[in-house]
């Protein structure tokens, strides 16, 4: 026990290291167009700012995603069947999982892996105490690295990743097949894959979505030149840029940037690093499938699509994939 009282919390811990952080922010601003990883938005503030956007009226995503899940859970979980070990990228703030951990018959065990250590160690908390019986293993890394996965106490049947909220959207096209296939690798065959994919719809919807009135996501945004001021003591000057977000419907993605609004130099770690005024900093894309071609990727990747859940909008879909082996070129 700690002081507080709480029992403490063994986490497995691949966290990447500043040098790490450092490294890839300087080799995105050395590139001819700028960017940043948007991995790296959720440190503890900007993990708070995105509830906050899950929130807001006009990222549908959540509620949308929600809806799903509770119309359809009880067919969900038969497909998923007993005894199964749950593994969830990118565990967030935790409560979308609930749902999952209360349905799942037998449920082995549950392992959350997030990027934020500190917000991972609250939801493990929290649900140490709201499931007593249930053994969570937190996993605190950056899951497009390396990292090794805890083993339960007791044997699963299968295994089961969750990958909500359409944060596949947040890779390129070959990345993302890549990401897939190492998803492939860790369920094993016979295991399956329960993600979120968000769909093409009118871009007006997604615009509105990645530029809420609020001015959250902006805040989410130029949180991160705020994060590489503290972290890599680096010196953006924040009121110079400005959240500049637009779909593209010929690459079908939604882009998210930071507009430098006037000629300014940025030191970080002895470099030297100019912007012309309109120059911008790319800090996240966001792709939306059609299912036909969300199918084609799985298919590369190892998967075959069993099932898919829709809104009655089809803004949204939640599919349930499963490793089959073989897959198609
Ligand atoms: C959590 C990665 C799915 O891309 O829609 C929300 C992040 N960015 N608003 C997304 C985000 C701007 C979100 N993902």
């Amino acid at each position: 026990m700690n002081p507080k009282g709480d029992k403490q919390i063994w986490l497995h811990d691949f966290e990447p290291g500043r040098d790490r952080f450092r490294a890839e922010v300087l080799s995105g601003l050395r590139k001819p167009q700028k960017e940043l990883p948007s991995k790296y938005f959720y440190d503890e503030h900007g993990s708070c700012l995105f509830e906050r956007i899950c929130s807001s009226d006009e990222y549908y995503i959540p509620r949308t995603e929600g809806a799903i899940m509770e119309t359809h859970i009880e067919e969900m979980v038969e497909l998923l069947g007993p005894s199964v070990l749950l593994i969830e990228y990118g565990c967030g703030s935790g409560g979308k999982t609930r749902i999952l951990l209360d349905r799942l018959r037998k449920l082995v065990a549950y392992v959350p892996i997030d990027i934020c250590r500190k917000q991972l160690l609250r939801v493990t908390r929290e649900l140490t105490l709201a499931y007593p019986r249930l053994e969570v293993l937190p996993v605190c890394a950056d899951y497009t690295g390396g990292f090794e996965l805890p083993v339960p106490k007791q044997p699963s049947e299968r295994q089961v990743v969750y990958f909500p909220g359409s944060t596949i959207g947040n890779f390129d096209p070959i990345p993302a097949k890549l990401f897939l296939e190492h998803i492939a690798g860790v369920c094993g065959q016979g295991g399956g894959l329960l993600i979120g994919v968000d769909l093409k719809k009118d871009p007006a919807v997604l615009h509105r979505a990645y530029n809420d009135g609020q001015g959250v996501t902006a805040a989410f945004n130029l949180n991160l030149l705020e994060r590489i001021n503290r972290e890599l003591k680096a010196d953006f000057q924040v009121q110079w840029f400005e959240h500049y977000a637009f779909y593209d419907p010929r690459q079908g993605r939604v882009e998210m940037h930071l507009v430098s609004q006037k000629d300014q130099t940025i030191h970080i770690a002895n470099e030297t690093i100019p912007l012309v005024k309109g120059e911008s900093i790319w800090t996240e894309s966001s792709y939306k499938y059609n299912l036909d071609e969300f199918e084609h990727m799985a298919a590369t990747s190892g998967f075959k699509v069993e099932h898919i859940w829709i809104d009655e909008q089809q803004w949204f879909s939640v599919q349930y994939l499963v490793n089959t082996g073989g897959t198609i070129p």
